[in-house]
């Protein structure tokens, strides 16, 4: 494989995990004591806004007392090294990316530390909890909601995304099980696009069978190696 230029790198909770959050559909993830329907949809914040809230103000404490790990650090490293083209689009909401010091970073499902006004559409950073509806500080209404995109709902900046896709020679998928679209259905655009497509992951996700490569272990592991190779 002759030296790429443009790199997309996807990453999901599995790059989180040895930073001590949860992933989703590990046995003990973070769906097990949770039906996503209950907490991660529009309907659920409808019908029962405090179990949500508080779902999510336990996520934001958690995210907060965490550390970025070797691979958050290898990223971030590759990405102030790289000259040509790199977008890491992630579907986690922590921030540990940007805590490594990653910049090129896009949350396609939003942000723990953000919040979002239903009455004046503002955005907030935010590091304290929801549950008993503080005013919003632009607006002072009590209509504040999590600024992340929950299921049946777009997530963010898709035509950025779609763009770096469609421009890629590399794309690296880390610690993700492929289970949820439209980001699981990236490695398909861009091998339509004609990009190299290699996976690491601790197991095969579900959609191992198009990448070129797969190399299974722990992330703090494989990638501080593949960045390795990519700055040689
Ligand atoms: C939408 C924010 C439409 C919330 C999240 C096509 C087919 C079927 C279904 C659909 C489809 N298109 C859309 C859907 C519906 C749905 C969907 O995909 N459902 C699934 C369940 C089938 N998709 C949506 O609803 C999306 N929206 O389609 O909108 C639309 C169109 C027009 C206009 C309006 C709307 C929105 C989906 C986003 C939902 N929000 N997150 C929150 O975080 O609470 S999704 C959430 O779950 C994560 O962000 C992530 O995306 C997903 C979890 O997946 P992973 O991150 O991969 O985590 P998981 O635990 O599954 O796997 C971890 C992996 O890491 C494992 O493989 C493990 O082996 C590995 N690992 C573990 N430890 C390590 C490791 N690897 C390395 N090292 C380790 N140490």
């Amino acid at each position: 494989m002759d030296r790429p230029t443009n790199m997309v790198i996807l990453t999901g909770a599995g790059i989180s995990a040895e930073s001590g959050l949860r992933t989703f559909r590990a046995e003990d993830g973070l769906w097990e004591d949770h039906r996503v329907e209950d907490v991660a949809t529009p309907q659920a914040f409808r019908r029962d806004p405090e179990l949500v809230q508080r779902f999510y103000d336990e996520r934001r404490k958690n995210i907060m007392a965490a550390e970025p790990n070797p691979a958050h650090e290898a990223l971030a490293r590759l990405d102030r090294e790289w000259d040509g083209e790199l977008l890491i689009v992630t579907q986690n909401i922590d921030d540990l990316h940007e805590r490594a010091g990653a910049r090129r970073v896009l949350h396609m499902h939003g942000e723990a530390l953000s919040v979002w006004c239903l009455a004046c559409d503002a955005r907030h950073r935010w590091t304290g909890t929801l549950r008993d509806a503080p005013g919003c500080p632009a607006c002072g209404e009590g209509a504040l909601r999590p600024d992340i995109v929950w299921f049946g709902e777009m997530p963010y900046e898709m035509d950025r995304i779609f763009a770096a896709l469609a421009r890629t020679d590399l794309f690296v998928s880390i610690g993700t099980s492929g289970a949820v679209y439209p980001a699981a259905g990236f490695v398909q655009q861009a091998k339509s696009a004609g990009a190299i497509a290699l996976e690491l992951n601790l197991e095969r996700s579900q959609g191992s069978a198009w990448f070129d490569e797969t190399r299974l272990g722990p992330a703090s592991e494989q990638v501080p190696a593949w960045v390795g190779e990519m700055l040689r």
